[in-house]
Parts: structure tokens; sequence; C-alpha cells
């Protein structure tokens, strides 16, 4: 059995163990070498006094190049002047896999390291406990979300990321070329969710990739992104959408605070539960509220991420990290969306959590003929959609939903600076490769 500097207790004193990890640092000193090994969980510490170990084992120690996978087989020795409480004395040493050297980038140097080398030598940088713990608290925030959300009911569901037509605007879809015809790569799984509004499975989510051929290089846009998407059915209004939004969210961050204390220790960071109930800001008030800020805005204009960001500093004043602006226009929101009738407005929300928008959703426009001559008026082809406008025409349920972007929800949970960090291997416009 392999152990790893999680597991060797006490217990382990005086017996052998066996251990592999990278070799962090290498100290030889004459009479005796040191050798760090780093593992998923820490360091242990490898002691080989050369009159107590072999010639061999000393030889292959003092030509360890740094960051060399190895396995040491040794015995566990108390040591109050390890910080683990011991260390291992080496019986044999085998190089799993050696290191080229210099490294491209370093591991624990203290040096910092440009943000590009860093996503080109990836699985280097990933070497680091800090950056291995936001995918570590990553995977927990969407087990979360797909607990909370089965157990309210809802089945997990998986749509495809190859269509024929965009659900979210023209100008971000990716181009394929599906056996000689045009088709796309899903913007979201909007279409599809709302298709099975019509089913029976009435209540269903999905957390997926999605991909957007954002022109923009933002800190928050990236050109594939998860998206964790829900939709439910037989709704009275988009507040029973809202509800499930704020309950999932606010489950997911204290569970994580619990469940995610050790990654988080490593971070360095304290997260808190957003107040609730999340205050609700009607998108007038929003634009009146950054306009005495000082924003240039106008009524009709998108936040922005300015916009967005001195709202986030004004709810922050009254301790909310969370909350909603509804009533956006309806000429602003996707041809899905429900009109406020009598008014300019529709039945729409975004999610923001300190200063960024993270989900955005609302009720849909379940009447079929509204739907198409929504659809006309935007100057969309209803012809191109028939697929979709079917499932509306053969009883089709009041229905709303979300789209949150995962990636977004952890950068600002985390309180990172750029998306790309919660990002394995970042897709923007510059960035194909690795
Ligand atoms: P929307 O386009 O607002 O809505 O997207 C939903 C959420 O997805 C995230 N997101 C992104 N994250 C990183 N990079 C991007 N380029 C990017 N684009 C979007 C954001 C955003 O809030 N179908 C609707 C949702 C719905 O109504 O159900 C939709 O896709 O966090």
């Amino acid at each position: 059995m392999l152990y790893d500097s999680r597991s060797i207790t006490a217990n382990e004193y005086d017996k052998e163990v066996t251990v592999e990890g990278w070799a962090q640092e290498v100290r030889n000193l004459g009479g005796i070498s040191f050798l760090i090994l780093r593992d998923r969980y820490g360091t242990v510490q490898v002691t080989a006094p050369k009159k107590r170990t072999a010639p061999d084992v000393m030889q292959t120690i003092a030509s360890l190049a740094r960051e060399s996978v190895v396995r040491v087989t040794g015995t566990v020795k108390a040591s109050p002047q390890v910080r683990a409480g011991y260390e291992i004395v080496p019986a044999s040493i085998q190089v799993v896999g050696p290191a080229k050297a210099p490294l491209p980038m370093g591991v624990v140097d203290k040096v910092d390291v440009e943000p590009e080398t860093r996503f080109n030598h990836r699985y280097m940088d990933l070497r680091r406990p800090e950056v291995r713990a936001v995918f570590e608290l990553k995977s927990l925030t969407t087990r979360l979300i797909d607990e909370y959300l089965v157990d309210n009911g809802f089945v997990e569901v998986f749509t495809p990321k190859l269509v024929a037509s965009g659900a979210e605007g023209g100008s971000t879809l990716f181009k394929v070329d599906y056996f000689g015809r045009p088709a796309y790569l899903a913007q979201s799984p909007q279409l599809y969710k709302q298709m099975l509004m019509a089913t029976g499975l009435d209540r269903v989510f999905e957390i997926g990739p999605a991909f957007r051929a954002e022109p923009s290089d933002t800190a928050r846009h990236v050109s594939e992104f998860i998206s964790f998407d829900g939709e439910m059915a037989h709704i009275d209004s988009q507040a029973d959408v809202m509800a499930m939004v704020e309950g999932c969210t606010r489950f997911v961050i204290a569970e994580v605070r619990e469940r995610g204390a050790r990654e988080l220790s490593v971070l360095g960071v304290d997260v808190s539960v957003p107040k609730a109930p999340y205050p609700v800001i009607p998108y007038e008030r929003a634009i009146a509220m950054v306009r005495e800020a000082g924003l240039r805005i106008e009524l009709g204009d998108d936040l922005g991420t300015e916009g967005e960001r001195l709202l986030g500093d004004l709810m922050l004043q009254d301790g909310h990290e969370m909350y909603w602006i509804i009533e956006y226009p309806e000429a602003a929101k996707p041809f899905y969306i429900m009109e406020k009738d009598g008014t300019p407005y529709s039945f729409s929300f975004d999610l923001d959590y300190r200063g960024q928008e993270i989900s955005s959703g609302g009720q849909r426009e379940h009447r079929y003929d509204r739907l198409v001559q929504r659809m006309q008026r935007l100057g969309l082809d209803p012809g191109s959609f028939e697929f979709y406008l079917n499932a509306f025409a053969y009883g089709m349920p009041a229905h709303g939903g979300w789209g949150l972007g995962v990636e977004r929800m952890v950068q600002k949970m985390l309180g990172l600076s750029n998306v790309r960090e919660t990002i394995l291997f970042p897709r923007d416009r510059n960035r194909l490769v690795p």
C-alpha cells in the first residue's frame, strides 16, 4: 500500500512505508541528505544520513533533479524538529519520472510567474497547492449544486452541444462543419431545456460546457465555460425560479465553508454566506443608483462591467453580496423571455455577486402565438426554430429557468481576480493550447 503525507500518523512510527511524490527540494550536506517529497496533501521529509543509508540511495538523491517523481521506501522515525513530527529514513528510492532541468517555471519559489507562463505550463502550475485548491472547490461546488437540485426534485439532463441554431444571438456563435452542413457549438441549453418542459420532466438541470465566440478580452469572459442551467414548469411567476436559485447558491456557499474548509485554508480565503433574502432591485432603480454614483449611463443601456461593479460596491455597503436585478427592458432580452404587458419591461432577472453578474434567467414566453410574434419582432425567422416551436404547440406549461456561470460564481466566492483562474485550460481569443 502506498502512503501519503496525510495518511502517515504516529501509528506508522518505526514501521516501513512507501511514499511517492515530486522532489520539491533536495539538499545534500555531505554527511546527510534531505529530500522534501510533495504529494497531493502536503510534504514528507526524507532524511538520509550517510552512515545509515546505502550508497546507491545516497547517489540517487545526490543526482536527483527537482520535480522528478520518486518512490521512496523507508522507516518512519519520530522527529520533533520536522514540522510533521516525523521523517522517513530511506531504504530504497526509485526515480519513476525524471524531470528535465531547468524547469519551465518554479513551483514553490516565491517569485511571481506571469499568467501566460502559468497557463502555458498548467501541469506545472497545478502542482502548487493553492492553484489545485481552486479546482477541488470547483468540483465541490458542482457536486453541491447537484445535491441541492436533486433534493428539490430536479432531473439532471444532457442536451446536445452540436446544434443547428443559436439561442443567445448570432454574434457569438462558433460555426462548425457538420458533415457538410453548417452547425454551431451550443451557446447554452436554452432551447432544449425549454422543450423538456413540454414532457413531464418538469424540473431539469444541466451542468455542462457552453461556447461563446466572445470578441472581448475581459477578466470574466471566456469562449468555453461551464453553465449551470435549470428550468422548471408549472410556475406561478419568476419568483418561484428566483427562490430556487437563491436557495441553491446559499446552500452551496454554506456547504463549501464546511466541507471545503481544508482547501479554503490552503487558499487563505474566508467565504461568507450571502445575507438573505437577496435584495431585489428593479432595473430602472439600478440605473438610477449607478448614475447617482457618477456613471454616465442611459435608461435602456446594459449596466456593463463598470455599472455592475459600482452597484456591487453600493450593495456591499449594506452588507449584501448577492442581489437581484429584475425587470430588464424586454427589447434587451432574448426572444424566449416573457414580456410584461403594458410596460417596456420583461419577466427577467440577473443575479449579481459582489459586483458581477453570475446568473440570468426569467419566466419564458410559453404561449405559441406570442412567442412567434416576439421572434418576428426581434428579426428572427420562426422557420429556423421549428423544432423548438413545435414543442409549444401541443400543450406547454408556464415555465422559467436560469443559467449560471459556474466559473464566475467560483471566482467571486474565492475572491479571484480573473475567471481563468477557475478554468484548468482556459479558452479565449488568444488561447487554444494547451
Ligand atoms: P446568459 O447569456 O446571461 O444567459 O448566460 C448565463 C450566465 O453564464 C455565464 N456566462 C459566461 N461566463 C464566462 N464566459 C462567458 N463568455 C460567459 N457568458 C455567459 C454568466 C451568465 O450570467 N440562456 C440564458 C439563461 C437563461 O435564461 O436560462 C443565458 O445563457 O455567469
